[in-house]
């Protein structure tokens, strides 16, 4: 039983850690079952927050049914009750005695039995990627292993996703009973067997039918294969080339890092992209860390580095070199940087005895047991459930939720995607998908300096990257779980994972409100979103869309975990007297600087406003003198006498010729509004969605920075292109491994084409400034940005009249409310 589960007393967990003097003080997760409801205002109904008197022991271990009756149960004189409240005629009719029925919420899951693979846009399932696999194993010979490969000459597939029909297709079958295109893969394979190595995309299907094809997308050799992302299998070659290495530096690492060994108690990290400008070489730099929270450590780097030339798939080519030590060096060869160790003509770094077990305890976000609990903090916290069950359906992948109908997509690279937004009956969007995620650090570290990361050459969600949902972390219990599926590049397997939650979150506020001497009026601002919290390497990124019911859509990034750290070293000559802070970063930790660095989120936003005949209007928020502003619109010549100062604001409107990128810019304002020129509302105005970026960050690269062509999606905030399917992504997985020859970047897509009464794509990109601080030690928490899509002149009128909300005018019995409910307990979730 789910009860049971959550029952686990939490220093089992860690039974493990026998040299940690941390006391081992059990906390019942439990305590938040031992709950008894009492609502504290009746006027809401639909989702509605319960406050719960508590009542449980916390040193008691035992896990009692929550909702016997009786047993168990202190009222403590709290009796559940309605306050009462007027209704119309017809209205819901509340009665004022108190209520006693405190018996299980309504549960249903909120998701039919459809099948994935029945959705158009579904992501990939196992069965259809274990299905693909075996096409091109069997059927057509494309790779050389159907298991973990051991070589960099082997052929096999790096990664799969969906390969989303043509548009045009989809939109026949979605709206014109057009017939259903069928479901396809784009797989990429790792061609190692090839007397020239290379890497190579495919598109395979359709899937689920006997004779599906494979139709090769790329030329043998035009994708080379030093362009390729890190994987698994390189990695294991690359820790087994550098073995010999680690051993000869093994007294230097017992000085200098508390008497830590390699392999076990320390670890190569690799991923301090990118592996150089061009294909013609590839050069991986590593850095030693302490895997002292996890695989892939990236706050306890130190400062012990190399290069390891490597390209190509002929291992006995490759060779480590640049050996740094306390970024002393270089050292052609390991034995070189020993040398000068041994002889002491460098300057030596002598880590504390002892210092490498406490890592652990200072690091691991637990609980510090050394502080004192806060007032009430050992209560159960405020808590939201649905008290007539969920008011969203779910079937395959397409939700449905308040006139709000989309499909869920999505795939292991790019991340998660959104494909057929409708509200009230309208498209308002085709695709709403994440890209990409790039990140440039700035840091005094040898091996470390400089390091780009464009995420969606991992993989956003399945590849480095790892999901999973915390429930009641994450999301409320009572959300529906998608799982997704990834195919993993080193055992040539496909898995399923946890990755996407979707709710209707109880909005706690008001989404519009006026309370005036005659009457009052309110909306609960309840939404939709899903939820995708990813993990990519030690960050945490959740990425999510919210669907509110006045039709607006909120796309948003929040970044947390751990960050990459360089290390802190106390005589930096490079630091200022006090050696706290260095050009690049502050002294966050014990000896951790905290690199500065950007988060920038790319985002596809093909927006359809009714149909896909749209143009950009861009309307320019101005200030000037009265003459001026009038003359954007009329050949006036005199001031009109009832302006009483010379300057104004005013707007000046212009529908965008060609494809552009526009930055944010506090001092020339714009607004961007996608507008349909043969929709008009009620008022004649050009239907339209706005586009509204809530950046806080912009790139500050110039355009000679060598990776600004292959990041050139950060440098804009709003890009806008004509659409065309053979420009699906705003950015290319292999141009951070080739930047002096990048080919799949967003400036390749400005090309002057007419963008007035065509399909329309906007490419937003959004992102924040990062620089840690002590606050980032252990975990950053959430930073986020997103961006914001209106309907601007879309409606009549704000479209939220159609809903039940409180309205009440004085002296009359004109009152209107939400619906009413039953008080009833939070439901065990049964799906
Ligand atoms: C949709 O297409 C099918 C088969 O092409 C046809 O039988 C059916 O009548 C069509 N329905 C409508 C509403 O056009
Ligand atoms: C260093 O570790 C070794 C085991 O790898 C151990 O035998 C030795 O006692 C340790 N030295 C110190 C100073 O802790
Ligand atoms: C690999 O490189 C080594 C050393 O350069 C060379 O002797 C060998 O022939 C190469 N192997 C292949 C298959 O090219
Ligand atoms: C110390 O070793 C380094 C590297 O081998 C060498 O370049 C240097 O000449 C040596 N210095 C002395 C004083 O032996
Ligand atoms: C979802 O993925 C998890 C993790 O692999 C797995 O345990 C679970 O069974 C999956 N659920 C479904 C419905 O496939
Ligand atoms: C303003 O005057 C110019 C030339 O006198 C004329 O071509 C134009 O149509 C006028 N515009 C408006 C808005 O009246
Ligand atoms: C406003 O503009 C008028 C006409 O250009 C000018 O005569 C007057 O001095 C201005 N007033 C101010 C306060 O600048
Ligand atoms: C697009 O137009 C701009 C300005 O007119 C020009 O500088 C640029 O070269 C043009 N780009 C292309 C690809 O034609
Ligand atoms: C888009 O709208 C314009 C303006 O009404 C019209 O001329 C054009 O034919 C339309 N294009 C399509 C593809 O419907
Ligand atoms: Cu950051």
């Amino acid at each position: 039983m789910a009860d049971n589960e959550n029952c686990k007393n939490s220093s089992s967990r860690k039974g493990h850690e026998q040299n940690e003097q941390r006391a081992k003080k059990s906390f019942n997760y439990c305590s938040h079952l031992f709950v008894l409801v009492v609502f504290a205002v009746g006027l809401v109904g639909g989702t509605l927050i319960g406050i719960y008197a508590y009542h449980g022991n916390k040193n008691d271990n035992s896990c009692l049914n929550q909702f016997s009756n009786g047993a168990g149960a202190d009222t403590g004189g709290s009796v559940p009750h309605y306050t009462q409240i007027k209704t119309t005629p017809g209205g819901p009719i509340l009665s004022t005695a108190p209520r006693t029925n405190t018996g299980q919420c309504p549960n249903k899951n909120p998701k039919d039995n459809t099948p994935y693979e029945s959705s158009l846009f579904a992501p990939l399932t196992v069965k259809e990627m274990t299905e693909v696999s075996e096409i091109l194993w069997l059927g057509k010979f494309i790779t050389t292993v159907n298991h973990a490969p051991r070589s960099l000459e082997e052929s096999f597939i790096l990664y799969m996703y969906l390969f989303p029909p043509r548009k045009e297709d989809a939109i026949e079958y979605l709206y014109n009973n057009g017939s259903k295109p069928g479901r396809y893969a784009k797989v990429h394979i790792q061609r190692g067997a090839e007397h020239v190595p290379d890497i190579m995309e495919y598109k395979v299907g359709p899937l689920g039918h006997p004779g599906a094809n494979v139709t090769p997308l790329t030329k043998p050799g035009e994708i080379h294969f030093n362009s390729r992302p890190y994987d698994g299998v390189e990695v294991k070659v690359l820790d087994d080339l550098l073995h010999n290495d680690m051993k000869v530096l093994e007294t230097l690492m017992r000085e200098s890092f508390d008497n830590a060994t390699f392999p076990n108690e320390l670890y190569i990290f690799y991923y301090n992209g990118p592996p150089r400008m061009t294909t013609e070489g590839r050069e991986t730099r590593f850095v030693i860390g302490f895997p002292a929270l996890e695989e892939l450590d990236v706050i306890n780097l130190l400062p012990l580095s190399g290069t390891v030339h490597n390209p190509g798939n002929n291992v006995s080519d490759w060779h480590p070199h640049s050996y740094y030590y306390l970024n002393q060096g270089p050292y052609s060869t390991v034995q070189g940087l020993v040398d000068a160790y041994k002889n002491n003509t460098i300057r030596k770094l002598r880590l504390p005895a002892g210092y490498r077990n406490t890592l652990r305890r200072k690091l691991f976000p637990e609980k510090d047991n050394s502080l004192p609990l806060r007032e009430y903090a050992d209560h159960p916290g405020a808590r939201s459930y649905m008290p007539k069950g969920p008011r969203f359906s779910i079937s395959g992948t397409n939700v449905k939720w308040m006139d709000w109908s989309f499909h869920i997509s999505g795939g292991q690279l790019k991340g998660p995607a959104l494909f057929d937004i409708r509200f009230k009956g309208n498209r308002i969007a085709y695709e709403l998908a994440v890209n990409d995620i790039a990140l440039e650090y700035a840091m005094d570290a040898s091996g470390q300096n400089s390091i780009i990361y464009m995420d969606a050459t991992y993989g956003i969600m399945g590849g480095v990257s790892r999901t999973k949902i915390l429930n009641d972390v994450d999301c409320p219990s009572y959300a529906v779980v998608f799982n997704t599926s990834y195919w993993d590049s080193f055992s040539q397997k496909a898995f399923d994972m946890e990755s996407i939650c979707v709710f209707e979150a109880d909005g706690q506020e008001a989404l519009w409100r006026h309370v005036s001497p005659s009457f009052a009026g309110g909306m609960r601002n309840r939404h939709l979103i899903v939820r995708v919290p990813v993990v990519v390497g030690n960050y945490d990124y959740t990425l999510e869309f919210q669907f509110y019911l006045d039709g607006k859509i909120y796309t948003m990034a929040k970044a947390s975990g751990y960050i990459q750290a360089s290390f802190w070293d106390e005589h930096n000559p490079h630091a200022s007297g006090d050696k706290t802070r260095d050009a690049f970063g502050y002294r966050v930790f014990e000896y951790q600087t905290g690199p500065i660095h950007d988060h920038m989120f790319g985002f596809k936003v093909d927006m359809d406003v009714i149909d896909s005949n749209n143009s950009l209007e861009v309307v320019h928020w101005k200030a000037g003198n009265i003459l001026d502003a009038l003359r954007t619109q009329s050949n006036i010549t005199q001031v009109p006498p009832y302006f009483i100062y010379n300057q104004t604001r005013y707007v000046e409107y212009e529908t965008m010729q060609e494809e552009t990128g526009f930055r944010l810019n506090y001092d020339h304002q714009k607004m961007f509004v996608v507008v349909n020129e043969n929709k008009k509302n009620k008022w004649g105005v050009k239907r339209g969605y706005q586009i509204a970026p809530l950046a806080t960050g912009a790139q500050s690269l110039p355009d000679v920075h060598p990776a600004m062509k292959a990041l050139s999606f950060t440098k804009y905030h709003v890009t806008v292109t004509k659409r065309k399917e053979e420009e699906p992504y705003l950015s290319s997985i292999y141009d951070i491994n080739r930047m002096n020859n990048p080919k799949g970047y967003l400036d390749l897509m400005l090309n002057n084409e007419s963008i007035v009464n065509e399909d329309l794509v906007n490419w937003v990109t959004v992102g924040f400034l990062h620089v840690p601080s002590s606050e980032d030690i252990p975990m950053t928490a959430r930073v986020e940005s997103g961006f914001l899509l209106k309907p601007f002149n879309f409606f009549d009128k704000t479209a939220t009249f159609d809903m039940p909300q409180y309205y009440e005018e004085q002296g009359s019995t004109n009152v209107e409310h939400e619906p009413a409910f039953d008080a009833c307990v939070e439901p065990n979730k049964e799906y």
